[in-house]
């Protein structure tokens, strides 16, 4: 299929007011009658009415009540039904078409499928044309009033958005439900659910004073798992209004949860529709992580419902409009949980990593696109961590460059103006700039703006030179940006540089500078990058200081700086930014692996320098830091991240290194290690926050240390003591890093335990998802993973139908797992052209996200380089490929 260009937008030629839908629930043949009102767009040359349709069986159109001439145009976009006589000038018409569609044969599960006897919608972005043809487009608003009818006893609680005027009796055993939304939105925020379900309910009252009802309907055996969801929820709602004066606007707010998604969730207006993996959370089967992703998952879906659905995009093009905003207060909201500032720094630190290690490796390879990308071919392969993360740290940098309160003017300014409208990126930037009219960002807009044009991640070049003699520092920055596709030559970005001077003993030192040539004096401990390059020259510096830059990770960019490894171990020690803390240790364990890999011969056993293991013990000792904050700074660089600094990246070569680092630390600091996991066994009773779930992470790090370090001497006492607590855990984090460290150890022990863990699990598929998925991304020995995969897709307990489980094993193994993946005989690439092919056939949007993880085959070291290739031209000759997966394929091989 040809490109989509945003240059090439024009307002639809119709508005469609209202919108009148009633189903005819049925598995195999639901009927769907749509009745629109509609009229002409007097702003654009009269033309026919092109509506999206998608596998569609059409049963009659009808015109103001009567019959119509039509014709249905075949594209390579899929099918358009034409109406090119409709009643002239600007009056209202009525358009009544009734379809149906096979509910039951949806492996796609876009528009209306069914999972576990239970109907689901998804719409985002382009489902809402497999239900009926509109016109599927997010700029065209409408009024919705739906009607379900269906069988009562399969399908006892019909949902739709909004609010529930009217229910009944009809005749069969069917029944009947009807529903108005009384917020127009466009198709994409529709959605239905018919099934037997159960809710937990909440009645609430706002601060404003309105009541609400607050519902999570559920499996039955799943209710006593939606407690925590349901107080994120009630958190949400209670933080919006207190950060930014955002009410809950409807009396009815429902989230309903099914096993089959294509992604994590979907902000239907009133009626979130969540993967199970996002709503159902208890002490037994889920881990802290779980918990936390329940809340930052129920809390970016409640805040869509001011940006994203009463503020909406214009185009798919101003994707990140809605979700960069809104990854941006879901990440604000999970910080602002934390009781502690070393929690907020913690949750910061887990972001970064998360952009680092998937966000920068996009922008850097055949998929880099703009936050607000140019071009596309299929929208739902756009719904990546480009427009999410990096969107959401271009809208954390506008609070930086307004300042906390000003960015909440902004947003409020942002809603007067656009409230009930379909905008774009620039009308957000704008309201946040007009509203800080005295700001940097107001002063540079149009440049900060580059941000949403350019792709790539920018690099950020720093150097120091200190001058005794007028005790002075001088640093210079200067900036640059790699080409990415489409983008040969890049202008410079607008990058905020938040920085401080720290002395040799740790002391901060007083920021006196002047910029560029004595231009500006500054005092600020924020400095923000316009041109090319800068100089700052600090003054009355005794000593050498050193520069602690980009504080709290305050731009998307990779800062290259020349640190001295007693630098390095001077701000680990002693920088009062928790954020350059961590990135002092990993910059030095970065630099021991970089050596590694890169020389020749065998893998040292000894990778790491006395200095840095050190460092490593009195981090782990140092009674004053938070266990949390701790395991980050003591869990090395992953190989992904390792490799993304190589020219060539040979992957066994990285994972041999990094294993050798992991044993290197767990051996030298094994006294350490158990004190730390000592130190945790009387912990009290459950809770996810924050604090209970650091202690956890360091006592499962330091099971697999001493796990680790049990290996090689033959020794069982820490393996049976892991058997034991794996055996005895109360909560799932426990019990799941017990199983993994023996998992991770190869230990005798791991077999028993994985047997008796599916077994006390078998009717939690999220439980049993976590059994796949520690399997396929256990460390590599000797070739063992992927027979062990190929075996466990035989598994009866696995269907690569189902996402979550695709995900949990192929997903695992081929993005997870890059020792077990990148073979030397290429078994890993013929496996990984099986399933994107055998799931390109079931659901291609799943499928295209698989075909991603060979997006940085040009990097790869021979002989994986010709062996990818091959295994991608593979792919790309199949004739059956969806657009979804030809264009990431096509991408790749450019
Ligand atoms: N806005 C939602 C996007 C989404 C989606 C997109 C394509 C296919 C399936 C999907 N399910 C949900 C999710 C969100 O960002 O909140
Ligand atoms: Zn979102």
């Amino acid at each position: 299929a040809t490109a989509i260009h945003r240059a090439d937008y024009q307002a639809p030629a119709y508005w469609i007011a209202t919108v009148e839908l009633c189903f005819d629930l049925d598995p195999a043949k639901t009927r769907v009658l749509n009745r629109m009102q509609l009229r002409r767009n007097p702003d654009v040359p009269a033309q026919a009415l092109r509506l999206d349709g998608e596998e569609l069986n059409l049963a009659r159109v009808l015109v103001n009540g009567q019959g119509t001439s039509f014709r249905m145009d075949t594209t390579e976009r899929g099918q358009q039904l034409v109406l090119e006589n409709l009643p002239e000038g600007d009056e209202p018409f009525t358009l009544e078409i009734f379809t149906t569609c096979c509910p039951a044969k949806n492996t796609k599960l876009m528009g209306l499928f069914v999972s576990q006897d239970t109907f689901f919608t998804q719409c985002e972005a382009e489902g809402f044309r497999r239900i009926t043809y509109f016109l599927d487009r997010p700029d065209v608003m409408a009024l919705y009033t739906v009607t379900l009818r269906a069988d009562r006893d399969k399908y006892p609680v019909l949902l739709s958005n909004g609010n529930l005027v009217e229910e009944g009796t009809l005749d069969d055993g069917r029944h009947f439900a009807k529903w108005v939304d009384p917020f127009k939105k466009p198709a994409y925020l529709f959605a239905l659910v018919a099934g037997k379900l159960v809710a937990r309910e909440q009645r609430i009252r706002s601060r404003a004073g309105n009541d609400h009802l607050l519902q999570i309907f559920v499996r039955r055996g799943d209710l006593d798992k939606t407690e925590h969801a349901m107080l994120s929820l009630m958190h949400s709602i209670a933080w919006d209004e207190a950060r930014f004066g955002l009410t809950l606007d409807l009396e009815r707010f429902m989230i309903v949860a099914t096993s089959d998604f294509n992604m994590g969730a979907m902000e239907n207006k009133g009626l979130n529709i969540f993967n199970t993996k996002y709503v159902l959370a208890s002490q037994a089967t889920a881990t802290d992580s779980d918990f936390s992703g329940v809340e930052s998952v129920v809390g970016h879906e409640y805040f869509h419902n001011w940006t994203g659905d009463r503020v909406t995009c214009r185009d798919w093009f101003q994707l990140s409009l809605k979700e960069g905003l809104t990854v941006f207060r879901d990440q604000e909201f999970s910080m602002d949980l934390c009781a502690e500032a070393s929690a907020r720094a913690v949750k910061r630190i887990e972001d970064v990593r998360v952009l680092r290690t998937v966000q920068f490796p996009e922008d850097a390879g055949p998929m880099a696109h703009p936050v607000r990308p140019d071009a596309y071919i299929e929208i739902s392969n756009f719904y990546t961590v480009t427009i999410y993360e990096k969107g959401a740290e271009v809208v954390r940098m506008m609070q930086t460059l307004v300042g906390r309160d000003g960015f909440a003017k902004g947003m409020t300014l942002y809603f007067e103006r656009h409230d009930g409208q379909a905008v774009t990126c620039d009308d957000f930037a704008q309201a946040i700039a007009d509203a800080n009219p005295q700001s940097h960002l107001a002063a540079l807009l149009p440049q900060f703006k580059r941000w949403y044009a350019q792709a790539g991640t920018p690099r950020v070049h720093a150097a120091g030179h200190y001058d005794a003699e007028n005790r002075s520092y001088t640093l210079t920055l200067s900036q640059s940006c790699p080409p990415t596709p489409d983008q040969p030559v890049k202008e410079p970005f607008v990058i905020p540089v938040a920085l401080g001077l720290v002395a040799a003993n740790g002391a901060a030192l007083p920021l006196q500078y002047t910029v560029d040539s004595g231009e500006t004096n500054a005092s600020e401990a924020l400095f923000t990058m316009t041109q090319a390059g800068h100089t700052l020259v600090f003054h009355g510096l005794d000593a050498e200081p050193v520069p602690s830059l980009l504080r709290g990770f305050s731009a998307p960019v990779i800062l290259d700086i020349e640190y001295s490894d007693a630098q390095l171990l001077t701000l680990l020690a002693h920088d009062s930014d928790p954020f350059n803390r961590w990135e002092a240790a990993q910059r030095l364990a970065l630099r021991h692996a970089l050596n590694a890999v890169s020389a020749e011969g065998d893998v040292p056993a000894q990778v790491l320098d006395g200095a840095f293991v050190e460092a490593m013990r009195a981090i782990l000792r140092e009674p004053a830091l938070d266990a949390a904050f701790k395991e980050l700074v003591l869990t090395l660089p992953s190989e992904g991240y390792i490799a993304e600094q190589l020219a060539v990246v040979d992957p066994q070569r990285i994972h041999a290194v990094r294993e050798a680092m992991r044993l290197q630390l767990a051996v030298a600091l094994q006294p350490d290690w158990a004190a730390a996991w000592e130190a945790s066994e009387h912990n009290g009773s459950y809770s996810p926050d924050p604090l209970s779930a650091g202690r956890r992470a360091l006592a499962g790090l330091a099971l697999v240390n001493l796990n680790l370090a049990a290996a090689p001497t033959g020794d069982t006492v820490w393996p049976g003591r892991t058997y034991q607590r794996f055996k005895d855990a109360d909560n799932m984090t426990d019990r799941a890093n017990a199983l993994s460290a023996l998992v991770g150890a190869g230990h005798e022990l791991a077999k028993p335990a994985l047997e008796r863990f599916h077994a006390l699990f078998t009717d939690e598929a999220l439980v049993i998802d976590k059994w796949f998925q520690m399997q396929a991304s256990a460390p590599d020995r000797g070739g063992d993973i992927l027979p062990l995969v190929k075996q466990l897709m035989k598994h009866p307990d696995f269907s690569i139908q189902n996402p979550n489980r695709a995900r949990s094993l192929v997903f695992a193994y081929c993005n997870g797992n890059p020792a077990g993946f990148h073979r030397a005989d290429g078994a890993g690439y013929a496996f990984w052209v099986e399933q994107v092919l055998a799931m390109d056939a079931i659901n291609p949007q799943v499928a295209a996200r698989l075909a991603r993880a060979l997006d940085r085959w040009k990097k790869l070291a021979a002989p994986y380089q010709a062996l990818a290739r091959e295994a991608i031209s593979r792919v790309a000759a199949s004739t059956s490929l969806s657009n979804d997966v030809r264009e990431v394929i096509t991408r790749a091989l450019a």
